[in-house]
């Protein structure tokens, strides 16, 4: 008996849950991928290169800033912003991660908690991708645990200055604006630092096997003099940038679902046309498991992400649903492009095809925003009541 009609890549068609707006992003963005993504995307990971010349695109498009209300933002719901990632991730988990950075990292914080006359210099040249932003929170001594930072600023007069380093930082290389996390007698506090401060410098990580297509670098601070103006004024301790992460740990539980789409989606071709032992690799039981349990992966991981949304929608998501959602679907996006890439046999390390691209790339997604086992013990620890990090 033939398959019966079902989307391979939406078993359990979580589209036909979509609102009619939210379809409709979710098209315009897999134009976009399609036209102007994939046609580079390859190459630019080979060469180690940001593809730059993507942003007016994503711009314009209003997917930068996507779920913020005005400022030149488009304010569209959680499901959407999601859509957007996973979407975009399909095309390679790098820009995801540039408009996860851009969005839920830097716009995100100046939002929430800068002031408005922040808000009213930054967010707009940074929707339009005019201002590049950077995120630095992870420092050389052990990212996992930021409660350990070095990085400290000091109160002096009306300014403060901060003297420190981050490292591992997306953007690093490119950004004209960083939000950086430091230390003060107060706790933790954010503060924007622009490019071309005295004292404020950044490096690029050239050697990196993943993530090629993203740029990736390190920041220094040597005593760098900011004004008061410049401290985002609404929030005080490792609550304001564990906020941010969960922004963008969210966006990360559906974008992972777009790479493990396109390997899914690329084996599917393959497994019928390559012959061997007289028939078809999709016509052997083992393949045909295989094929089944990413298939079973990736309609978890889509349920996962939109019930994840509607209660973003809701107000009511927790971080430790969001932990849960990151761990489990990067877990399984990067199991399906492991297993793609063997299916693929030696024509699996050709960048031919996509799975060893995602795969490599997942290897940084599995540790950034929080590394799986910080997950599963943020989900310990909601079930126990015992912290054991
Ligand atoms: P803990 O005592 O648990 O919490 C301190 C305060 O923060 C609050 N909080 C959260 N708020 C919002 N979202 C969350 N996820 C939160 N988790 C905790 C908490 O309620 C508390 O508030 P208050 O008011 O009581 O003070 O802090 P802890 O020191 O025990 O740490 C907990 C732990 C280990 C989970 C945390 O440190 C952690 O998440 N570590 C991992 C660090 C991490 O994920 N770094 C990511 C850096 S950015 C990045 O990787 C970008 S990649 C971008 C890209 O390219 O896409
Ligand atoms: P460590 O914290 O040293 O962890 C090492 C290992 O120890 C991991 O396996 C971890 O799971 C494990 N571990 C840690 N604690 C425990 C424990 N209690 N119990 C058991 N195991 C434990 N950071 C930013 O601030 N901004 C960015 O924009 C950014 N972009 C990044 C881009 C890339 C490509 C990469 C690779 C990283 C980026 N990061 C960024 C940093 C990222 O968040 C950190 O790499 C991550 O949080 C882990 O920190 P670490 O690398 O220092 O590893």
């Amino acid at each position: 008996m033939a398959a019966t009609g079902l989307n391979p890549l939406d078993l359990f068609d979580v589209r036909a849950s979509l609102s009619e707006d939210e379809r409709m992003v979710q098209d315009a963005v897999a134009r976009m991928v399609d036209d102007k993504v994939l046609p580079i995307i390859g190459k630019a990971f080979e060469e180690h290169r940001f593809t730059k010349e993507l942003i007016p695109e994503l711009a314009s498009m209003g997917l930068l800033g996507s779920s913020i209300q005005g400022y030149g933002c488009a304010g569209l719901n959680a499901v959407s912003s999601g859509l957007i990632c996973q979407e975009l991730e399909r095309g390679d988990s790098a820009l995801r991660s540039f408009v996860s950075v851009q969005s839920s990292l830097c716009m995100y914080p100046i939002s929430a908690f800068g002031s408005e006359q922040q808000r009213q210099k930054y967010l707009p040249g940074m929707a339009q991708g005019n201002i590049i932003g950077c995120f630095g929170l992870t420092e050389p001594h052990g990212g996992s645990d930021p409660a350990n930072m070095k990085t400290h600023v000091k109160r002096r007069g009306s300014d403060w200055v901060i003297h420190g380093s981050k490292m591992w930082i997306t953007n690093a290389p490119i950004a004209d604006l960083c939000i950086v996390w430091a230390m003060s007698d107060d706790g933790v506090q954010g503060f924007l630092v622009e490019k071309g401060m005295h004292g404020f410098a950044a490096s690029e990580i050239h050697n990196k096997f993943s993530l090629r297509a993203s740029a990736t670098g390190g920041l220094f601070f040597d005593n760098v003099v900011v004004p008061d103006e410049n401290r985002l004024p609404g929030v005080i301790g490792l609550k304001g940038p564990l906020s941010c992460l969960t922004q963008a740990r969210y966006g990360i539980a559906w974008g992972v679902i777009g790479a493990a789409q396109a390997c899914l989606g690329q084996l599917l071709d393959y497994t019928k046309s390559r012959v061997l032992f007289g028939k078809p690799l999709a016509a052997t039981q083992l393949i045909q498991a295989r094929l089944a349990d990413m298939a079973r992966g990736i309609t978890t991981s889509q349920l996962l992400a939109l019930q994840l949304g509607r209660l973003k929608d809701l107000g009511t998501m927790s971080p430790t649903q969001v932990s849960m959602a990151k761990w489990h679907n990067t877990r399984t996006a990067l199991n399906v492009a492991r297993d793609c890439r063997d299916m693929l046999g030696g024509a699996g390390i050709s960048a031919e095809y996509v799975p060893i691209r995602h795969m490599l790339n997942l290897e940084s997604v599995v540790t950034y925003e929080g590394t799986e086992s910080i997950h599963q013990l943020a989900v310990g620890r909601e079930l126990t009541g015992i912290s054991a990090f």
